[in-house]
């Protein structure tokens, strides 16, 4: 089942058919344990909904911090190496990669995300900027993995590449994150063949397309929700990104109208336009 936050509240999809999530706060949603448990009984006790617009769909955000684990696919090792190796940063990157404890990163709080059909940005000071799509995890407060969505980690490359420690600057600012559209509730962990798939359309032509599937994610997802919630506490709930497994070839940057189409299924699409 699906949960969507619109401008007309909250609805669960399941089977073709939306249902109204009423009396409940956003925020006091995603912090259930039990989310699925809840949902379905939603399901059971309402009738199905007329009202669900795709157009209404908002990012899936409330009070929740936004973090990211790094270097999580052999494939973003190789290019932050390349990238950051005339700064002398390259063996960082691959130190990361292999090693027990991951990179994870703080992104973004709901007023730099954008849901679907939101615009995503630019960084003004950067050259070279990248959309990241990213399988993104809803961890609960008490750390259980009750959802999955979808992110773009949008990243300025020349930023990060200068020096690793400018990465919050290459990470963090308006417009720098998007989720959506909507939360695939489920307690069970997403099959490993799941594959997520980048398009980049310039003036409604394909300029790059890649894809990569979760067998290639050399982290377990629990295993870096139990890094993130180590001495730390989320009471809404967080979302934890999972890291990029594609990489647009280096002379590739984003330009101003350039459309971001990123699709997991069984989760869905989520596409925005650059600022
Ligand atoms: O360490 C730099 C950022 C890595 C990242 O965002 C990714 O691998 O997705
Ligand atoms: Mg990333």
């Amino acid at each position: 089942m699906k949960l969507y936050r619109t401008t007309a509240g909250s609805f669960v999809e399941e089977e073709g058919q939306y249902y109204h999530v009423g009396g409940i706060a956003w925020d006091d949603l995603l912090s259930l344990e039990n989310l699925a448990d809840y949902l379905t009984a939603v399901i059971a006790q309402s009738k199905p909904a007329t009202d669900f617009r795709t157009a209404n769909v908002l990012a899936p955000i409330g009070q929740q911090e936004v973090w990211a684990a790094g270097v999580t696919y052999f494939r973003s090792r190789g290019a932050r190496m390349e990238e950051a190796k005339d700064a002398g940063g390259g063996d960082f990157y691959d130190r990361v990669y292999s090693a027990e404890r991951p990179e994870l990163f703080f992104k973004s709080t709901a007023s730099r995300t954008v849901g679907p059909g939101g615009q995503v940005r630019i960084r003004e000071d950067a050259h070279w900027s990248v959309p990241e799509p990213e399988l993104t995890l809803l961890v609960s407060p008490g750390g259980q993995i009750t959802g999955y969505t979808i992110g773009n980690d949008m990243s300025s490359r020349d930023i990060e590449g200068e020096n690793p420690l400018y990465l919050p600057q290459a990470k963090v600012y308006n417009g720098s994150c998007a989720l959506g559209p909507g939360i695939l509730v489920t307690s069970s962990p997403l099959p490993h063949a799941t594959e997520i798939m980048l398009e980049i359309l310039r003036r409604g032509l394909i300029e790059f397309s890649g894809s990569v599937a979760l067998t290639e994610l050399k982290r377990d997802p629990r295993t870096l929700v139990s890094y993130l919630m180590c001495d730390n506490s989320f009471p809404h709930g967080c979302f934890l990104m999972t890291g990029t497994g594609i990489v647009p070839p280096s002379s590739f940057t984003l330009a101003s109208g350039d459309r971001i189409r990123i699709t997991i299924e069984p989760i869905g699409t989520l596409e925005n336009e650059v600022a």
